[in-house]
């Protein structure tokens, strides 16, 4: 239908924008970053979300330079950020961007987020690099070599969606990843304070297997307090969600952060 034509062009017709949803500690609520999210403004069905275009950008092959663009566009506001601050008093702010499984098949990845760093001036380890549970699911080692080099060069990878998919728990030693992203569904069983006991022991078991073998941990959908302060006793490291912040334009999250700096 009319989203497949007018896809294509719409790169090129510059009608793609990104919001940035911040990244928080749980143990001070100090902002550590944010998550990149593209949208579409569809000249004539408005801001679309990327549910509704994302699946038929893979389908097209599309992602590949929109997935090229969101992240130099998300590593230029990245090195914005720190500019605009004097470079040291919002601390190092970091940028999370997601992968689909295209763009990790194709082999312009590396060399192409090397080129987009060089040029910005950011350093690795301010990125981090977001790949869904599902699309690492049964990965060889064809597939890992990118997410390997790029982690060998300081770029976070997290593990996106994580315990949606079939968390195979041991498969997470040979991955190069360095966060966990908790899926939402987690964060919705705290509902209550206190949550449900077993829902309690899952995460608990999450967090200390994550931090056993060095990765941190992300919650997201976070929408009250309770929740927040649940998890935060979980032992988890940042969270995102409604509760801080929607996603939003780049100066609101550079607000944010200016805020609790
Ligand atoms: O805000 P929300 O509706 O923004 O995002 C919905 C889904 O779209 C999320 O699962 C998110 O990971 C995905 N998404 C957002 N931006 C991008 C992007 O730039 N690339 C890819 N591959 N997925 C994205
Ligand atoms: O990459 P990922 O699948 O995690 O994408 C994040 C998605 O979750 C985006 O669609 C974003 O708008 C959405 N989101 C972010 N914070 C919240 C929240 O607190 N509650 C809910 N329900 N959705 C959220
Ligand atoms: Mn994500
Ligand atoms: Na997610």
């Amino acid at each position: 239908h009319g989203l497949t034509t007018a896809l294509p062009t719409a790169l090129d017709r510059g009608e793609f924008f990104i919001e940035y949803q911040p990244l928080v500690h749980l143990g001070d609520g100090s902002v550590r970053g944010a998550e990149a999210l593209v949208r579409w403004l569809h000249p004539q069905h408005g801001v679309l979300s990327p549910d509704r275009f994302i699946p038929l950008a893979e389908h097209t092959g599309l992602i590949v330079p929109l997935g090229r663009w969101v992240l130099e566009q998300s590593v230029r506001q990245a090195r914005e950020w720190r500019d605009r601050h004097g470079g040291e008093a919002l601390g190092p702010l970091r940028i999370n961007v997601n992968l689909s499984p295209c763009q990790l098949t194709h082999p312009g990845l590396v060399q192409d987020t090397v080129d987009i760093l060089e040029r910005t001036g950011v350093a690795p380890e301010a990125l981090c690099l977001e790949v869904t549970e599902s699309a690492l699911i049964g990965a060889d080692d064809d597939l890992l070599k990118p997410l390997r080099r790029l982690a060998e060069m300081g770029v976070d990878i997290a593990l996106d969606d994580f315990g949606t998919g079939y968390s195979n728990l041991a498969n997470l030693r040979r991955l190069p990843v360095s966060v966990l992203k908790l899926d939402r569904s987690f964060t919705q069983s705290m509902q209550q304070f206190p949550a449900d006991p077993v829902d309690l022991k899952i995460v608990e078991g999450i967090v200390s297997l994550a931090h056993s073998l060095d990765l941190a941990v992300t919650v997201e959908g976070v929408e009250t307090g309770a929740q927040a302060e649940q998890l935060r006793i979980l032992g988890c490291d940042t969270a995102q969600g409604w509760y801080y912040a929607r996603p939003g334009p780049p100066d609101r999250l550079h607000e944010l952060a200016l805020v609790d700096a």
